[in-house]
């Protein structure tokens, strides 16, 4: 095993050359560009994380790789090595770079073919911290990521050093297995990491019917995050310390979430972090006790290191199930505080009280026609009254957020719910409330009031029928319509932070974009953007055509399949836009899962109550059933890659390619873009074989996004068979199509005789998550099926299925009744079991059941 350092040691990666190219220019110009050269080497070995060895992909022999360090202006020349025998790549994340360098195989840049070198060059013209990983399949779960960090020439900011702390997630199965292990469906890692929601503890929390309703959507309950990982790292280790920085130093802390799939909560110990740049670019500085952090962000903290021991910084996993920490300076742990793991049956009965319509597909009956709109209507929330808004009409005010504040709080906005009155309420005192009436239901709502108020001085709320839509006042939905802006402040104040946003087209274009604040929808306000605000303004110049674009983020959790529209990358074709025009697209998540969605090589506004000043970033998180609108200023050539950051999202097909509709790199010749786009399409195999006493059985399934084999075979010890393969073929997430051949004995308990029919039918899952299956075989005998499976306790499974098959005597010629000439037309076959299943690990289940074919018994399950 090779020694496993996480500490970064540049001096022999680093050359530094000072080219003598730009030495004529006088001194006194801007800085000469310099060209930094780095080596990185990537390798499968034997690593030690968190104490235990298992393979991974290094950097230079690190896990993560080295940080590689610029200032504003360098030229970069990076070769990077591949000592694997499997192809590797690497995409510098955030960085505007020429379309060739971007790193994503077969869609811009060739792969680095193992045992080779492929060089990247380019130079660096923003600032800021970023990060880089390996774009070729599950890599980057195995450790192939590192940091970038390019500075100004001089530092603006005040703080004594920088430190860059990359957050990860490690688990020692192989990628690929998770991969298969999500795909099969196997709930094993929730109850790894106990985060499962038993039947039975639904019912002891009196959330039967919120479970019913989602069960009728086709959904076991809500997701937070897919995969149980073992261990959280800090720069490759559970807890990281660095005890030499000294109190009352102040530390530039340069977070990169470079996790596979593990989205953090950030809190800090001492004093409250100023979070100064998100995703590279600085923001309008503010204090931030916790901040969250998707994956494939970056943020960056100034922390002062305490004069009375060592700052912690901890990372808490989203759903609760793990965190790493770093802690800076000597002395006691002042600790960072702990955040509760969420609640999934609280939140699983929040959407269910929300009535909300879940379960839009993943694959469409055809893919080949798009229509978002269509989509976004039928599935999620309902989003007329923004639809209505964005066209600067009425708001159709139709879930009713009745304002009934008493007389006396007329002049103080201190509502009879919980409302979180953000800073500056100024604006708010002159809203007249009087007919406001503020019943939010039964369960508690949060209101947030903008930080910038004064879109709302001068709000007229009298008039307002007040059905908000939306509780947030902060979405300015409430200003924006039926506001009195004869009183409003329209004047523009440049560059001041308060400037009146309403009046901006900007702002206009964000008007009830946001959605963290649908009703009910509390557990997602936290995620919003808000507190992100650019310190300059970041809008486009006027006249600019604007392509309007929406996507329904859409998945399916039953089959594993992740894609945009309904249509995985596979299945799409590329999004045309045009050198010029200004891109919004409008990210709608119809899924229970929150999804960091990356754009390649630009930077994109992230539209929120700061209008003109809204953000640029690169990564963006969509809670479930939000919307969030970005722009970016389409102003590049080439083909661009935009997916979900989670790596099991994109490898599953949420991925898309926005192209400039230039002419492809002829370097790449030779490297299809196919092999790219495949990539979400790739056969998974998976099976299981049960011994029981009763009964010996075994399961196989090889599946693709559409395509469907399956073999079955059931041997009763009392001399009973039943036999089956098939291939059925997908049309949508929930309907295959099948063909195959089926063996069954004949006479009970006797293998004398087996009789092998054809056979054609459907597969159905259909609401409440019963798998139908109709079929008819070669002499006309139609059967019906019916299975289900509820984990009823925290590892234990319920399984049911019943057959009936039918036959007409069609093709059959039936022998008269024993005893009698009379022939009965009519027969039929019932087949049906019950059992248990009993999780014992990964690979290992109890099972108990009876069949009325075989008995009683009960056994071992292995899966494979
Ligand atoms: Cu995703």
């Amino acid at each position: 095993m090779k020694i496993y350092a996480v500490k970064s040691s540049y001096s022999y990666i680093l050359i530094l050359i000072l080219t003598a190219l730009f030495s004529y220019f006088p001194k006194d110009t801007a800085a000469q560009p310099d060209t930094v050269v780095y080596n990185l080497t990537v390798d499968q070995e034997q690593v030690k994380i968190a104490g235990k060895k298992s393979m991974g992909m290094t950097i230079n022999g690190m896990i993560p790789g080295p940080t590689l360090r610029f200032k504003i202006g360098d030229y970069a020349v990076i070769h990077v090595t591949n000592k694997m025998d499997v192809e590797t790549s690497i995409h510098w994340h955030g960085i505007l770079l020429p379309n060739f360098f971007d790193g994503v195989p077969y869609l811009t840049t060739p792969p680095v073919e193992p045992v080779t070198t492929f060089t990247y060059e380019f130079e660096l013209k923003h600032t800021g911290t970023y990060w880089y990983h390996s774009h070729t399949g599950l890599q980057e779960q195995m450790g192939v990521y590192g940091s970038i960090v390019i500075e100004d020439r001089e530092q603006k900011l005040e703080y004594d050093s920088d430190l860059v702390i990359v957050l990860s997630d490690w688990t020692y199965e192989r990628p690929t297995n998770v991969l298969k292990t999500l795909k099969r469906g196997l709930e094993i890692y929730d109850i790894q990491k106990g985060t499962s929601t038993p039947l039975s503890m639904v019912i002891a929390r009196g959330a039967l019917g919120a479970q019913l309703n989602f069960w009728k959507q086709r959904m076991e309950g809500a997701d937070i995050a897919d995969v149980y990982y073992p261990a959280f790292l800090s720069n490759g280790q559970l807890v990281r310390e660095y005890p030499e920085y000294k109190p009352g130093q102040k530390v530039r802390l340069r977070v990169i979430n470079a996790a596979a799939s593990s989205q953090f909560w950030l809190t800090f110990g001492g004093d409250t972090p100023l979070l100064i740049a998100a995703d590279g670019p600085d923001v309008v500085p503010v204090k931030r006790d916790k901040t969250f952090i998707a994956v494939a962000e970056t943020y960056d903290f100034i922390v002062t290191i305490p004069q009375n021991g060592k700052l912690e910084m901890k990372a808490t996993a989203q759903d609760g199930s793990g965190h790493t920490s770093t802690l800076l300076g000597q002395g006691p742990v002042i600790p960072a505080p702990d955040v509760p793991r969420p609640d999934k049956i609280a939140m699983m009965q929040q959407m269910a009280a929300m009535d909300m319509k879940m379960g839009a597909p993943a694959t469409k009956f055809n893919p080949s026609e798009e229509e978002p709109y269509e989509m976004m209507k039928e599935w999620g929330m309902d989003m007329d009254g923004e639809m209505q808004m964005e066209e600067g009409t009425h708001m159709d005010h139709r879930k009713s957020m009745e304002h009934n504040s008493k007389p006396e709080e007329q002049k103080k906005p201190t509502h009879q719910h919980d409302m979180e009155m953000k800073q500056d309420t100024a604006g708010a005192k002159k809203m007249d409330h009087s007919k406001m009436n503020h019943q939010m239901g039964e369960q508690k709502r949060e209101m947030q009031m903008p930080k910038d108020t004064t879109a709302a001085k001068g709000m007229d709320h009298a008039k307002m029928g007040h059905t908000m839509h939306d509780k947030e006042m902060q979405k300015d939905t409430a200003a924006a319509v039926e506001m009195d802006h004869s009183k409003m402040d329209h004047s523009k104040h440049g560059k001041a932070a308060d400037t009146t946003h309403m009046n901006q087209p900007e702002a206009r274009k964000g008007i009830g974009m946001q959605h963290e604040g649908m009703p009910g929808m509390d557990m997602f306000s936290e995620y919003n953007y808000n507190y992100l605000k650019a310190p300059v303004p970041t809008d486009f110049a006027e006249g600019k055509p604007v392509r309007e674009i929406l996507l329904n983020l859409t998945g399916n959790m039953v089959r594993y399949i992740w894609s945009m529209n309904g249509v995985p990358l596979k299945e799409a074709d590329k999004i045309k836009i045009l050198k010029g025009e200004v891109v919004r697209i409008t990210l709608n998540n119809l899924t229970m899962m929150h999804h960091p969605m990356h754009l390649h090589g630009h930077f994109f506004r992230v539209i929120n109550e700061h209008g003109e000043y809204s953000p640029l970033k690169h990564t963006v998180n969509v809670a479930p059933m939000q919307k969030v609108v970005l722009e970016f200023d389409a102003n590049d050539y080439g083909d661009w890659f935009f997916h979900c950051h989670i790596l099991y999202h994109l490898d599953a097909g949420m991925a898309r390619i926005f192209s400039y509709d230039t002419v492809r790199d002829p370097r790449l010749k030779g490297y299809p873009l196919r092999i790219l786009t495949n990539k979400s399409n790739h056969f998974f195999f998976w099976g299981a074989v049960d011994a029981a006493s009763h009964m010996g059985e075994t399961r196989m399934v090889l599946s693709n996004l559409r395509n469907q084999f399956t073999l079955s075979a059931e041997y009763g010890w009392n001399k009973n068979l039943e036999a089956e393969f098939t291939y059925g073929r997908f049309l949508y997430d929930y309907l295959n199509i099948f063909v195959g051949v089926n063996a069954e004995n004949v006479e009970e308990d006797s293998m004398d005789k087996v009789e092998t029919t054809a056979i054609a039918g459907i597969r159905y899952l259909t609401p409440y998550m019963f798998n139908l299956d109709l079929r008819v075989d070669n002499k006309l005998r139609p059967e019906i099926r019916v299975g289900r499976e509820v984990l009823i306790l925290p590892r234990t499974f319920l399984f049911g299925e019943y057959e009936y098959q039918a036959d007409f005597g069609w093709v059959n010629d039936f022998e008269p009744e024993e005893g009698t000439v009379k022939v009965d037309n009519y027969r039929s076959e019932t087949t049906w079991n019950v059992g248990l299943e009993y999780l014992v690990s990964k690979t290992f289940s109890l099972m108990g059941s009876y069949d009325n074919r075989f008995g009683a018994g009960g056994g071992l399950t292995v899966r494979f």
